[in-house]
């Protein structure tokens, strides 16, 4: 048993150089294509996708909510709406986007409808995180179009709001102010060298390249409006070298000419060949969402949502990109004499999240190796002197350590969790401090079980305190 204890801490430690720093991709619980940002007061919300790998297109159902308020540490608020909220959505639970107007939340998706062809609906809520119904109860924009995917909406500042979505060819129309209806034509933008920097070729697919030829952008799909110091700007996924990347173009009004720009992300390793995008500003700094299939299992149809800090250039372009395992740094600290739910996560591995009526969204499958790291936890001046945790255990249940800065580094408690009476029955636990901590550490939740071979799961985890 000393022996297989050894081995454990050295398989551990040696792990620790890319955990310790790796931020990206954002979510590791679950695969989180098209990621769509909207800031909300002090929070971050993003809104996905959900591959479902195994199949050879991408097959999706649902859609993903997360939140943050350091950009570091992500809060899963599970799975508000999917095909089922929409009777009209038969498959491909594909891109979308919500916006907030007057405290309501419309979130924007496109799915395939019973028809074959791909239509966008809206569905409405009071909240950020739902519960989201069906606007319409019938698709907003619905022409018998394979194009009708990726909206993406943007209001003015004089209140006027613009969506705009396309696969191959990019359409807009103005909203009214309700969100959930139109006035006006649809109006197709033409796909032009000016606008977009290249031709799609007709009858070739753009990554057959001739002997010779130069690759040009185009405007794919994936498009993202939004207005900066009187400009405004569409980033949508353009294309490269055989999969698409990020590009842009400006205008001076939100409805053209557009002017394109350049590639902002391109020719990185990315394992897959959609990218989608999205730009905010959030506290002082400007991110960049997109996504790659670089979760392990992940690829073309196993996308997941990464995020990088960049700076407008002093002209107002943007610069390239590049895409990186580090990410972003945190930009705030975490409180952790408040509730905090186990599925705020900044790295985990071995781990997964469910929902359930009675608690929301809590971590399961947790297996031993496992971890959930939380990045810029402050402890303030003075220690903790206990900390508890809300388990749930159907079976044996295992150990639940709490170290700091590393997945080896000192552990400041720890929880045997026993078998609570089924893997829903919920108790919470305590556990004196064992090490003195104080100041801003990165805390690590280390899962163990007695026989590290088998491999079970242990326990789920819903949410933790420390008290002082
Ligand atoms: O996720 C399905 C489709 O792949 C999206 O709608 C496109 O933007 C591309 O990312």
């Amino acid at each position: 048993m000393k022996k297989l204890k050894i081995a454990y801490s050295v398989l551990v430690l040696s792990g620790i150089g890319f955990i310790a720093s790796a931020q990206n991709p954002v979510v590791q619980t679950n695969f989180t294509p098209d990621p769509a940002p909207m800031v909300y007061k002090d929070r971050v919300y993003m809104y996905a996708g959900d591959d479902i790998p195994g199949f050879d297109f991408y097959y999706m159902t649902k859609w993903r909510v997360y939140s943050s308020s350091d950009m570091a540490n992500w809060t899963d608020h599970g799975v508000p709406i999917s095909l089922e909220s929409f009777s009209w959505a038969r498959d491909r639970a594909w891109a979308a986007q919500c916006i907030e107007r007057n405290g309501k939340f419309y979130w924007y998706i496109c799915a395939q409808t019973v028809n074959n062809d791909m239509a966008i609906g809206v569905a409405v809520s009071d909240s950020p995180t739902g519960p989201f119904k069906d606007a319409l109860g019938k698709p907003l924009i619905s022409n018998g179009s394979w194009s009708n995917i990726d909206p993406t909406v943007y209001i003015d500042d004089d209140g006027q709001a613009y969506m705009y979505w396309g696969n191959g060819t990019l359409f807009y129309v103005k909203l009214n102010k309700d969100m959930v209806s139109y006035s006006g034509e649809i109006v197709e933008v033409p796909q032009s060298v000016e606008a977009f920097g290249g031709l799609r070729r007709p009858g070739r697919p753009e990554e057959v390249l001739q002997k010779g030829e130069q690759y040009k952008d185009v405007f794919v799909e994936g498009p993202w409006l939004f207005k900066r110091n009187s400009k405004y700007y569409l980033i949508y996924a353009g294309m490269t070298k055989g999969t698409e990347c990020l590009s842009y173009s400006i205008s001076d009004t939100p409805t053209g000419p557009w002017k394109y720009q350049g590639k902002i992300m391109t020719d990185q390793p990315t394992n897959s060949f959609t990218n989608h995008g999205g730009i905010i500003d959030f506290k002082g700094k400007s991110y960049l969402f997109y996504h790659t299939g670089l979760l392990p299992k992940g690829g073309s149809y196993g996308r997941s949502s990464a995020i990088e800090e960049f700076k407008f250039n002093a002209d107002g372009s943007i610069p390239s990109i590049k895409m990186t395992k580090n990410g972003v740094e945190p930009i705030g600290v975490l409180n952790p004499y408040q509730r905090n739910e186990a599925e705020t996560i900044a790295w985990s591995e071995k781990c997964s999240t469910k929902e359930s009526k009675a608690i929301g969204v809590y971590v399961t499958d947790i297996r031993t190796g496992g971890f959930i790291k939380v990045k810029a936890v402050d402890f303030g001046k003075s220690s903790p002197t206990e900390f508890s945790a809300t388990v749930a255990a159907g079976l044996d249940g295992g150990i639940l350590e709490v170290r700091i800065d590393s997945v080896g580094g000192t552990k400041i408690a720890g929880i045997d969790v026993p078998r609570t009476g089924g893997w829903n029955t919920w108790k919470t636990l305590t556990s004196t401090i064992a090490e003195k901590v104080s100041g801003v550490h990165d805390v690590y939740f280390v899962f163990k079980g007695e026989n590290i071979t088998a491999g079970r799961e242990l326990f789920n985890f819903d949410h933790w305190t420390f008290k002082k």
